[in-house]
């Protein structure tokens, strides 16, 4: 209760902020995007983790004002990196399941990119598995937002159950390689074997494939060998400030 009452204020009390991870081209280094992730440092509890106050902020509906918030802060800081001189090719943005429910995701989405100034095709919005199968009318959404350009990535691909069937229907553009099949790739018969099935049911069906939790260069190069090509994790960069991707970034571009 005492979490709720203080997250209730979060966001107006500028509490709330954003870091983000790189996403790059295993081959070349080369960043080819960040994901957004949603940070709360409040006074009395600390720093509080987004896997403990985002299910109470959908408990409490509070998730549609803080998605909201998020997507549109997102947003600026894509236009923001541009006039600093860094363009990030695109933003991933995770949406709970709540945003998902009832209608108009599509015109909240459009609305926030029109007020920062972003092209559609620079946002890519991330769901999981159980949020398109469980979402109502989940196909619907899906093509809205397709319609209005913004990418879709798949989030936490393999540890959901999503029908073949379904997922060849949906206007996807990216997998999502949970970090829990990456961690022990090369040790790990089973890992090994559900992640290479992953890459090659992206290649089949046109997808692009990206793992999450690449720690070393032996994960790195595995994956490359056999054909994932984007990547993401503490090998790279841990999530981190808008300021910290510019001056990494901007040097390398
Ligand atoms: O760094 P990490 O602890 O940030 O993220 C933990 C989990 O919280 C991730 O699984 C991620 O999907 C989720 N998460 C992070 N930011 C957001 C956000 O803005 N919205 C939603 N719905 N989930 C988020
Ligand atoms: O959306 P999602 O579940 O994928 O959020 C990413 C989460 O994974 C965040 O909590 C982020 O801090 C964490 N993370 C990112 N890179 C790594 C990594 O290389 N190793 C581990 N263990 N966690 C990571
Ligand atoms: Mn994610
Ligand atoms: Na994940």
């Amino acid at each position: 209760l005492r979490l709720e009452a203080l997250l209730r204020r979060a966001v107006e009390k500028q509490e709330i902020f954003l870091h983000y991870q790189p996403q790059v081209e295993i081959d070349t280094g080369r960043l080819v995007g960040v994901e957004a992730l949603v940070r709360w440092q409040n006074p009395e509890l600390g720093l509080v983790a987004p896997s403990r106050f985002i299910p109470v902020a959908e408990d409490m509906g509070f998730i549609k004002p803080l998605g909201q918030w998020v997507l549109a802060e997102a947003c600026r800081q894509m236009v923001s990196w541009d006039k600093a001189g860094l363009a990030v090719p695109k933003i991933a943005v995770n949406l709970s399941v709540r945003q998902f429910e009832r209608g108009s995701i599509a015109e909240q989405v459009s609305g926030v990119l029109r007020e920062a100034g972003l092209g559609p095709g620079r946002l890519q919005l991330e769901v999981t598995e159980s949020v398109i199968m469980h979402a109502g009318d989940a196909l619907q959404l899906v093509n809205d937002l397709d319609a209005i350009g913004v990418g879709l990535a798949i989030d936490d691909f393999g540890t959901g159950y999503s029908s073949l069937a379904y997922l060849k229907q949906l206007p996807v553009q990216t997998l999502k390689i949970d970090r829990s099949f990456i961690k022990d790739i090369s040790t790990d018969a089973n890992d090994e074997a559900i992640a290479v099935a992953i890459i090659q049911l992206g290649k089949s069906l046109n997808l692009s494939v990206i793992a999450e939790g690449v720690e070393n260069e032996e994960q790195a190069a595995f994956l490359l060998r056999h054909g994932c090509r984007h990547a993401q994790g503490y090998l790279y960069s841990r999530p981190v400030g808008p300021d910290d991707i510019l001056t990494r970034w901007r040097r390398e571009a």
